[in-house]
């Protein structure tokens, strides 16, 4: 069948009454609705109808402090309603004087005064007051930035490999998630009208028309996410992603020859519900470099196609490719790109982590990854930060795990910079267990957690170092991470222990993924208090060190003794509770 008369008659549609987010985007003159009019309100801190969702297009999320609201609320008084901005940030790289502009406006203009870094590679702030929307949004354009679709049913923010290393391929990656990012963003002027006044972005290219030549109208079904990565590092989570290009360097090992696309990873579920799960993503093909964003045309256009704009809950990429079957996605792939995918070239996953401390790269220039718990940067270390920023001269890198590198110093200005990160305590002893530890924000800014786990990460790992020192494997780990909420933005679904917030205190807990990120975890909990949590870490853990070969991992360890199955690719195996 022919591309056009597969858009007249989408026989993959999904039928039925469309979800109301649906007409809430048709119905918004691309993206504008009545913010501008909203602004204005002087009465309330918060969007009204639909202009509370419409701003996530636009990098907002409209929140309030969940600590203070139950008092406000006795007391008959609004919460403190207030936006959390996310900016854009192509593979995480921003320059030390944007850096200093956004410390500023965290200190001066956020509920909280942080930069939160998120596994993302960009940065929110958080509790920014209505009148100080637009002042923000002029400032980040002045500064070269901008928020937009880093929210929304939009291809969200590239992510690329923090990989200082090996420049020159890391440049080129870098370069194609960057274009990425741009030739995927929406083109309407809302956001130049409403925020700059119709002022030129001076963060893209483009002088945009209100075409939608790519998203539609109508924009995309759900969220969308793009990566490109420098195997065997999958720092980035690949799994976690609707769209991944997973970079295959020529003879020379030095530059790209092309990709391996890998398409329909995704993590969130709802409690209870099987017919939602996490899924890790699909090998597709490889294609050459050229037709990269052909492809990813391709695919993001499929999506808006055929995606499920009925039930959001099953809308995301993978239910597509589940539903329509892969073979039928790949080949209207290759069909709207013009061009046939080859067999996948050989690559590996290996790990996760960032290598924290001082790193020489290929160009001879040094870097210093510098860990960040939980990516909040707040007091003395965010001070730090801004100290470092104000006499580097290379850029800043914010990693898919939560941390800093300061990348491209000199060898004579080693010394300077490692000094102020030392003063400002953004250099510490920390353990392996730590540093590769993640949680998701949650309270108290997020409408949607059931439970803490920011909050709570940093007393979890200190209870887990003791346990692995007590049974004599202090100097091994195991990925630890916690979701406050099944969404999974912590990516405890791809953890060897991950916790899911069930209820304040209480948590699902689920064992059995692996290092790599490659494997889906399995509940082996439910709705447990961290009491009972700890007990069973501590128990796994004693029989880890007595029972587990050499060099095995703890997510394969828990497989092996048959504590919980595999779970392999399909909702079966996540949910059967055998
Ligand atoms: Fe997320 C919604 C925070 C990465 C899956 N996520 C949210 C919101 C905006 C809550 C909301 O909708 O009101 C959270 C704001 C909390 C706050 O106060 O800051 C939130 N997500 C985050 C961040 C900040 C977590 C972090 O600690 O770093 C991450 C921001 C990334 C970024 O810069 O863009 C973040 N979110 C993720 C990831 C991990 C990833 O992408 O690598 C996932 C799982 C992967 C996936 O998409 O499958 C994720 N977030 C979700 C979902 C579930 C989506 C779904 O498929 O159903 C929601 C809720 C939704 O979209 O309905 C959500
Ligand atoms: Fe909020 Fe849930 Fe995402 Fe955590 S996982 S940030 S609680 S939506």
């Amino acid at each position: 069948m022919k591309k056009a008369e597969k858009e007249e008659n989408p026989e993959f549609q999904v039928k039925g009454k469309l979800a109301d987010n649906e007409r809430l985007k048709s119905d918004s003159n691309f993206l504008r609705g009545t913010i501008a009019d909203d602004l204005q309100d002087k009465l309330s801190g918060g969007f009204r109808g639909d202009n509370f969702q419409l701003i996530r297009f636009h990098g907002m999320y409209a929140q309030d402090d969940r600590d203070i609201r139950p008092d406000l609320v006795a007391r008959k008084l609004e919460p403190r309603k207030n936006v959390m901005l996310r900016c854009r940030l192509p593979g995480g790289i921003i320059k030390p004087a944007q850096w200093l502009g956004i410390d500023e406006f965290a200190t001066e203009n956020s509920d909280y005064q942080s930069i939160r870094i998120t596994n993302r590679q960009t940065f929110q702030f958080h509790g920014v007051l209505k009148e100080n929307i637009k002042p923000m949004h002029k400032w980040l354009n002045h500064l070269g930035l901008d928020s937009i679709a880093t929210a929304g049913d939009v291809n969200r923010n590239v992510l690329c490999s923090s990989n200082p290393v090996e420049s020159q391929l890391h440049r080129e990656a870098y370069e194609w998630a960057a274009k990425l990012s741009e030739h995927l963003l929406p083109r309407t002027r809302a956001y130049a009208e409403i925020w700059l006044d119709g002022e030129k972005q001076h963060s893209t290219e483009d002088d945009y028309q209100d075409e939608e030549p790519i998203l539609g109208s109508s924009y995309l079904p759900r969220k969308f996410k793009t990566t490109v990565i420098i195997p065997p590092h999958n720092d980035v989570d690949i799994h976690a992603n609707d769209m991944n290009f997973v970079a295959v360097a020529n003879k020379t090992g030095k530059a790209l020859a092309g990709f391996n696309v890998v398409l329909g990873g995704g993590l969130s579920f709802v409690h209870g519900t099987p017919s939602t799960y996490p899924t890790t993503a699909n090998d597709f093909g490889y294609i050459p470099v050229e037709k990269l964003l052909d492809c990813a045309v391709a695919v993001v256009t499929l999506q808006r196609d055929w995606g499920n704009r009925v039930d959001r809950k099953n809308a995301k990429t993978r239910y597509t490719i589940e539903r329509v079957g892969l073979e039928v996605f790949k080949a209207e792939v290759e069909s709207r790109m013009g061009h046939k995918f080859e067999p996948t070239r050989p690559y590996e996953l290996t790990e996760r982590g960032d290598r924290i401390g001082w790193i020489q790269g290929e160009e001879g220039l040094h870097h210093l990854t510098l860990f960040i718990e939980n990516g909040r940067l707040i007091g003395k270390k965010k001070k730090g930060v801004a100290e470092i920023a104000r006499v580097h001269k290379g850029d800043f890198r914010l990693t898919a795990n939560q941390n800093l590198i300061i990348a491209g110093v000199a060898k004579e200005d080693k010394r300077g910079i490692e000094k102020i990160a030392r003063d400002y305590g953004l250099i510490s002893d920390t353990t392996q267990q730590r540093q590769r530890a993640m949680a998701c924000v949650s309270m108290p800014t997020c409408p949607l957690a059931m439970a803490e786990a920011e909050r709570y990460l940093p007393e979890f790992i200190d209870h887990i170092e003791t346990m692995l020192e007590k049974h004599g494997i202090g100097d091994n780990y195991l990925i630890t991470r916690i979701a406050g909420c099944p969404n999974g933005c912590g990516r405890a679904m791809l953890a060897e222990l991950g916790l899911v917030g069930k209820a304040l205190g209480r948590y699902n807990m689920y064992i059995g993924g692996n290092r790599a990120g490659t494997r889906v975890p399995k509940q082996l909990l439910e709705n447990a208090t961290t009491a009972e949590i700890l007990e069973k870490t501590d128990e796994l853990i004693g029989r880890w060190s007595k029972e587990g070969n050499p060099y095995e991992e703890f997510g394969d360890f828990v497989i092996r003794a048959g504590i919980v199955k595999e779970v392999k690719q399909s909702a079966t195996d996540f949910w059967d509770s055998e």
